[in-house]
């Protein structure tokens, strides 16, 4: 295809290391001929991708703006603050640090800010849409600090269960009261939260990572408008931005220093000057009044596929959506796996995740769930019409699964769809 505008020439590449170039041509082409729905992926514009290649990867610069270990920083303090000055003015706060090399470090340096080993973080249950670094008993983390879990009170309406979050507060002693999520379908009650982390004294952190879009375009609500302490964040999901971490404070000076040291030295050495200056022409783009527009449009197209869902008696977890993603219990409903779902989309050009579901009776590598969402197809410049298509097709897909003209129809309209909505590289 060559109308894609993320066709990249690497014309240096393609004479010095065949193999890969090769490889970065394969990627080019799956995403401009198939539509993306995993709700944590985005498609960033080619100012982000030339900063990501630019010679700032080439420098070291450990400590921060005005006070680093190595010489010659004239441009990299600039870059840093420029990131840092845009964060705070996008998420209405007085401290940012920009340096975590993604989500998972930055909640880890988020947890020894805040806590000492041994102290309690009430988090997200990650069956109930939760995330990895929130508890789960894989990551070394829960070898440090005790997690303990809420989740929802009805799974088909999503409410979560504060009356059980404040019983559960008032025993454990949280010094850490952890909103946020990565499989989870409505917005939080942030008032509710704070209220509780008040009443017990924990510290309130958001981990905002999959609706950072969403909030910086005004279209969900700011923790910090509500009184949250910190907010942790990725950069490349609705932001869309580079790959990507950071830690935002909204007013206390002391936790912003503490923030600092855990990153610096206590977790990383030298920042990804490449990455923390592609951060911040991300910011720039979102700063923009066409980025409004975009996040309204990403909850827009996630009604119109839940509509089409709903209609054809598929269930929803939560029972649907307010934000940019769906969990549909494709088992329950269809029959179909997740693992087998997300095979057959992938090779319909569809591309989700199989995702497990709360009180999954399936495993993770095979679990009863897919998520999708529509950031990705909404910077493709989707509405709600070609939303609801995809929608129908995703359904018609796994009612089909073993006939291929079905799936040889299905796989051709996605590609007319990708043709006629070229990936963009501007958002200006
Ligand atoms: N892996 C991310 C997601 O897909 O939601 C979260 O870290």
């Amino acid at each position: 295809m060559d109308d894609t505008t993320i066709n990249m020439e690497h014309s240096r590449l393609k004479t010095e290391d065949a193999a890969i170039y090769k490889a970065i041509k394969g990627e080019e082409k799956r995403q401009a001929e198939g539509l993306e729905l995993i709700p944590s992926e985005n498609y960033v514009s080619r100012a982000v991708l030339e900063t990501l290649g630019s010679v700032l990867t080439n420098k070291y610069s450990e400590g921060y703006p005005g006070k680093r270990y190595y010489g010659g920083q004239e441009f990299t303090d600039d870059v840093e603050n420029l990131a840092r000055d845009r964060a705070r003015k996008l998420f209405n706060c007085k401290y940012a640090n920009v340096q975590p090399l993604s989500g998972a470090p930055a909640n880890v340096a988020m947890f020894f800010a805040l806590m000492k080993p041994g102290d309690t973080v009430l988090g997200m249950d990650l069956s109930h849409g939760g995330h990895l670094t929130h508890g789960s008993p894989a990551t070394v983390m829960t070898k440090v600090f005790n997690f303990v879990r809420y989740g929802m009170k009805d799974l088909e309406t999503g409410e979560i269960d504060y009356d059980a979050l404040l019983k559960t507060a008032k025993k454990e002693k949280p010094k850490i009261i952890l909103a946020g999520y990565s499989a989870y379908s409505r917005e939080l009650d942030y008032e509710k939260f704070v209220e509780i982390g008040r009443e017990v004294g924990a510290y309130t952190v958001a981990d905002m990572a999959h609706v950072a879009g969403l909030i910086a375009g005004g279209s969900h609500k700011n923790p910090f408008d509500y009184g949250f302490d910190v907010i942790t964040t990725t950069t490349h999901k609705t932001l869309r931005g580079p790959r990507g971490g950071m830690i935002l404070v909204r007013n206390s000076e002391d936790l912003a220093k503490a923030v600092n040291k855990a990153v610096f030295p206590g977790l990383q050495g030298g920042p990804h000057m490449s990455q923390i200056a592609a951060k911040a022409v991300c910011f720039k783009e979102a700063l923009s009044p066409s980025f409004k527009k975009y996040t309204k449009q990403i909850l827009k197209n996630a009604k119109a596929m839940e509509k089409v869902f709903h209609a054809r008696n598929i269930r929803m977890l939560a029972g649907g959506t307010s934000n940019h993603l769906i969990l549909a219990d494709v088992f329950g409903s269809l029959n179909v796996g997740g693992k087998d779902a997300q095979t057959v989309l992938d090779k319909v050009g569809i591309t989700l995740n199989m995702n497990m579901i709360a009180n999954d009776p399936r495993k993770p590598m095979d679990p009863s769930g897919i998520r999708f969402g529509t950031p990705a197809i909404t910077t493709r410049g989707f509405g709600e019409k070609e939303c609801a298509r995809v929608a129908e097709l995703i359904i018609d897909t796994l009612e089909n699964m073993d006939d291929a003209n079905t799936k040889k129809k299905i796989r051709y309209e996605i590609f007319e769809l990708s043709k006629n909505f070229p990936i963009p590289d501007s958002f200006v």
